[in-house]
């Protein structure tokens, strides 16, 4: 991690929300720029959180009160990643697949895509291929986006892209998928229009999916 964002890192690993924004404040008036925090500090220290518990020194409860200082810092960062009004670019339906409850890395890739234009709806965590149907027809996006962060839920990407064909609906919509155990081999292998390994490129990618 980067030395010059330590206490911004420090205070997530601490998962100290009140010094995670006042941390995160101090820079941003100090002139750094929201996209270089969230990339050289704030994703690295969700990542060394995830170090340290495969290395046994974090359990369940570090991970998750670093995520919520995480939140916390993001909902800092949220109004300037946006890039002002800028007229709708598509409707977009996002979620976290069934069975993952990871959401930091799906919430960054909603306040990407609506920062560029498009409207959002989040249907949460651990979402059933049968809510991503009804929402489709209730929504009609243009785009669904699926997030996945366990191994072991990337198989409901699968089943909500099959839940999408059975109920006559996959013409009508791309589908995305994305999250750290997620491949470009694997996206193409469950029949996915789009893969990325990221929120800027997810928004780079959703905008030519749409083009
Ligand atoms: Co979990 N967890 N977790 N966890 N957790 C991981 C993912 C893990 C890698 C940790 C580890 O072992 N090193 C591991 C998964 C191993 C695997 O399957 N490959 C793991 C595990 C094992 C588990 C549990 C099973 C632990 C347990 O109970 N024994 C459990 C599962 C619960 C469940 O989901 N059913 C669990 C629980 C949790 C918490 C609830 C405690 C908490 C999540 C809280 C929350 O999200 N609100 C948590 C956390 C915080 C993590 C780590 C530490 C951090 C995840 C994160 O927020 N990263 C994570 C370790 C790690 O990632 N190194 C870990 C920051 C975020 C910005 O990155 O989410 O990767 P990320 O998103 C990126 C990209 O992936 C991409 O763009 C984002 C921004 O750049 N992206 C997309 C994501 N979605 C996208 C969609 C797209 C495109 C790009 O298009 C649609």
């Amino acid at each position: 991690m980067d030395k010059k964002f330590h206490l911004v890192c420090q205070a997530i690993l601490d998962g100290d929300k009140a010094a995670t924004e006042g941390a995160i404040h101090a820079e941003l008036e100090a002139g750094t720029g929201p996209a270089q925090l969230l990339n050289e500090a704030m994703i690295p220290a969700m990542a060394e959180v995830g170090r340290l518990f495969e290395l046994g020194e974090y359990f369940v409860p570090e991970m998750l009160i670093s995520a919520r200082a995480m939140q916390c810092g993001l909902a800092v960062l949220r109004p300037l990643l946006r890039e002002g009004e800028v007229k709708s670019s598509g409707r977009v339906v996002i979620g976290t697949v069934k069975g993952d409850m990871h959401d930091i890395g799906k919430n960054l890739v909603a306040i990407m895509l609506e920062g560029s234009g498009f409207e959002i709806h989040d249907l949460g965590t651990d979402v059933s291929p049968e809510k991503f149907v009804q929402a489709t027809q209730e929504k009609k996006p243009d785009l669904i986006a699926l997030s996945a962060l366990l191994t072991t839920t990337m198989t409901s990407m699968k089943a909500t892209i099959d839940a999408l064909q059975a109920a006559g609906l996959r013409n009508q919509v791309k589908v995305i998928v994305g999250g750290a155990p997620v491949t470009q081999a694997f996206a193409e292998s469950i029949g996915a229009d789009g893969f990325a390994t990221d929120a800027s490129s997810a928004t780079r990618i959703a905008h030519q999916l749409l083009a």
